[in-house]
């Protein structure tokens, strides 16, 4: 019978650590990757049959629960009439109008495959309508993987030890300039050493790959009003927080309007996707219209369009925000209390369906506090909640996932597993 150990010694003879993406190797935490064999609702489980309440989420696309019969049923009748066409379906108009529906700035979008390329494509936008090369970027904020963004980046290249990847030539890391999250003044100095070169300012405008770090207050404020002094462009990157903070993302809750926005996740539903999107007079100079250059053979593919809107559908649902919120809640109040009533320096936070749990005292007002972790106990209690059936992600700086399809009973039978691992961990 397939076990996890014998499929991750399979799989790392043909492939690169046995993953495909290096967050899912367990680098930061040790021990053996599950191999998952399905997932529905709220749960997901592994190949030897083992059941977990997942608060993965897929990195957070799977805000409506995993294998959602709405979302399934779109997929299948988009899946009928062909997987892909190299040529414009009308689901990609209508995934598009319900974007410019929910974000009042934006007015025109282009979906890629990947968030990797929505930021990807963002930057060059912003490079391409500015005529400048550099771009500042936060400390501890990932934007996935294109070269200028793997500088001081968070996620599994801060995790594992390469936050500032090999194989991005100096001459072009030279053109991304680092600041601080949470720390203006860090900005301003950029800014006044180097105003006439920066083309944008790409930030999470809630930071979530150096696990969950809310912005503080004037400080998106503080970034738009620098970028608008300077005629740079802010990009907000949505990728994991936009349908999923709020159905508007942060910038409908903070009410600070980039020029750029970068989505994915969640409006792909489950399947690849990504987009970047903003007001038509930077949009258009994009490829067909523009200089800007911009392609992708499976962009805007009818699947993924369709898992999109289907997913939309149920979160658009009035309710669904608050219904989500009120028990993520309940899950970050009991953790806290439970911790607390340990006596174990651990607590969480939450913003919508968005979650950080931290080897803290209180929450991280910023990247200083989230390295100040325990990584090798953070490595313990995520092991006794994997033994006890609850996957969280499997390292210390990334956030977790609440999903609609978390009941009452996955709290508490969560917090029921927290208590006893942290009675385990001491
Ligand atoms: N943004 C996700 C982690 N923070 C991406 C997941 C991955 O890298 O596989």
């Amino acid at each position: 019978m397939s076990s996890n150990a014998s499929e991750f010694d399979r799989a790392r003879k043909v492939l690169v650590g046995g993953v495909n993406s290096a967050v899912r190797a367990f680098r930061a935490v040790g021990g053996t990757p599950r191999f998952i064999d399905r997932a529905q609702g709220a749960y997901m489980w592994d190949v030897e049959g083992r059941r977990y309440i997942d608060y993965l989420g897929s990195w957070g696309p799977m805000i409506a629960g995993h294998a959602h019969p709405h979302v399934l049923a779109a997929v299948e009748r988009a899946a009928r009439r062909g997987l892909s066409f190299g040529a414009p379906n009308v689901l990609e108009s209508e995934l598009a109008e319900r974007i410019c529906a929910l974000f009042p700035q934006v007015e025109r979008v282009r979906f890629t495959s990947s968030g990797t390329e929505a930021t990807m494509s963002a930057l060059r936008l912003a490079r391409g309508v500015t005529g400048r090369d550099a771009v500042v970027k936060f400390e501890g904020c990932y934007h996935g993987t294109a070269d200028s963004l793997l500088v001081k980046a968070g996620s599994g290249a801060l995790a594992f030890g390469t936050p500032s990847s090999a194989g991005v030539p100096a001459d072009l890391a030279r053109h991304t300039l680092v600041a601080q999250y949470n720390d203006l003044p860090s900005v301003e100095a950029l800014f006044a050493a180097h105003g006439e070169r920066i083309a944008c300012v790409i930030v999470e405008p809630v930071a979530g790959n150096m696990n969950l770090v809310l912005p503080a207050p004037g400080f998106l404020e503080g970034l738009r009003a620098l970028c608008s002094k300077h005629g740079a462009l802010l990009i907000f990157d949505e990728v994991m927080s936009g349908f999923r903070v709020a159905l508007g993302g942060a910038q409908a809750l903070g009410g600070v309007t980039p020029d750029l926005s970068a989505f994915g996740k969640v409006i792909g539903g489950g399947m690849p996707v990504g987009a970047v999107a903003g007001p038509a007079k930077i949009m258009e100079a994009m490829s067909p219209l523009g200089p800007v250059y911009q392609a992708g053979t499976l962009s805007g593919n009818p699947i993924a369009m369709a898992a999109g809107l289907a997913t939309l559908d149920l979160i658009a649902e009035p309710g669904f925000f608050e219904r989500l919120g009120a028990r993520c809640a309940r899950l970050v109040d009991g953790l806290n209390a439970a911790a607390r009533e340990a006596g174990v320096t651990l607590c969480a936070q939450h913003l919508g369906g968005l979650a950080g749990l931290y080897m803290l005292e209180s929450p991280p007002a910023g990247f200083a506090d989230v390295q100040r972790q325990d990584g090798a106990r953070f490595a313990r209690f995520f092991h006794l909640m994997l033994d006890e059936g609850v996957y969280l992600p499997p390292s210390p700086v990334e956030a977790f996932f609440f999903s609609g399809a978390h009941s009452d009973e996955d709290v508490g039978a969560t917090l029921a597993a927290v208590r006893r691992a942290l009675r385990a961990l001491g």
